[in-house]
């Protein structure tokens, strides 16, 4: 078997803007920054960049949040901030970069700080609808896969928010990488709260423990392994490389499609629940051209939307895109849950 990496959702520490932001960002980042091993240095360098992007939400951003998490890649940990906010987006990106120009207007280091002191750094923002930004620290020196300089692998990432008033999330979601393609799956405990996430866990053993790859296989293995679980939506989807096509099998109302600049085509799923009943299985196939992404969400997620409301978006990081979609097409009433993935030129 040739070699494969893995991975999955993380444990997600989401802050809402406020006024005690800025102090919560920098306890919960130093935290996690400890947690992995990240050198004093860059933590304090982290310290800075969580002051200035919580401080852009407190001042510009209405409603908006930080997401704060530790991502692997490899067995290279991450420190990883997600600034998302529903505000009046930056008119000029290229000069809020610049050096010396702070968006918050005390710092004087701004953007372009958060920029030069992450070794991942990505932004996304539209007037009129808001701004996702991405800051990662990374333990080590070498180049992340799918980063400038980095190693031309496939990336993908996913975000997770539970449901108003809860601390577990129902919607996860995992994704294993190998020579020949990419499998990912998208699963949706059925309503909220520890039972949901118990069966959001589940469906994660049972997905890291399988070699399995075709998503018809895949889903029965993981309706098999949800039962006695209040069962859950579930959708799979492999990417084969070589062929640049998309093949999905889902049961249950999981949001499976390509995302190009322009076009949005569905991979259906079909009814059901896994764990407790699934009738008849099909799956979808569909081209994965180049620059194009394959994206599945729960019902956490609204999916009336067209391409042209998120001009560009495809060409940010997976992680932005995750981010972006969930803030500005999230629901607060249910967990919510996307997975983004994006494959290397041919
Ligand atoms: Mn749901």
């Amino acid at each position: 078997m040739t070699a494969r990496r893995t991975t999955e959702a993380e444990d997600v520490v989401w802050l809402r803007s406020g006024s005690a932001l800025p102090s919560a960002a920098r306890r919960e980042g130093t935290e996690l920054a400890r947690r992995v091993g990240l050198d004093e240095e860059r933590i304090a360098g982290l310290r800075i960049a969580l002051t200035e992007a919580a401080t852009n939400l407190q001042r510009h951003a209405g409603d908006g949040a930080l997401a704060l998490r530790v991502v692997r890649f490899g067995d290279r940990p991450a420190v990883e901030c997600l600034a998302l906010d529903s505000g009046p987006g930056i008119a000029d990106p290229g000069r809020a970069l610049a050096d010396g120009v702070s968006s918050a207007g005390t710092l004087g280091i701004g953007l372009g700080a958060i920029a030069r002191l992450a070794d991942s750094f990505d932004l996304y923002t539209r007037q009129g609808q808001g701004t996702a930004l991405l800051a990662r620290f990374t333990v080590g020196d070498a180049p992340e896969p799918g980063a400038p300089g980095g190693p031309e692998t496939a990336v993908v990432a996913g975000l997770t928010r539970p449901i108003s008033g809860e601390q577990l999330c129902g919607d996860t979601w995992a994704a294993h990488e190998d020579a020949e393609g990419v499998t990912v799956m998208m699963c949706d405990g059925l309503g909220h709260g520890p039972l949901a996430a118990r069966a959001a866990e589940q469906a994660r053993a049972a997905f890291r423990g399988t070699a399995l790859t075709r998503p018809e296989d895949l889903l029965r293995h993981l309706h098999s392994a949800l039962k006695g679980t209040r069962g859950a939506a579930v959708a799979v989807a492999r990417v084969d490389l070589a062929t640049r096509r998309v093949a999905l099998c889902g049961a249950g109302n999981i949001a499976g499609f390509v995302l190009t600049g322009t076009e949005r085509v569905p991979l259906l799923s079909m009814p059901g629940i896994v764990g407790h009943q699934v009738r008849t299985l099909r799956t979808f196939e569909a081209d994965l051209p180049t620059g194009a992404l394959l994206i599945l969400h729960s019902d956490g997620l609204r999916d009336r939307w067209a391409p042209a409301d998120f001009p560009a978006l495809p060409r940010h990081r997976p992680a932005v895109v995750a981010g972006h979609l969930l803030w500005q097409t999230g629901v607060r009433r249910d967990d919510a849950g996307i997975v983004v993935v994006k494959v290397p030129p041919a």
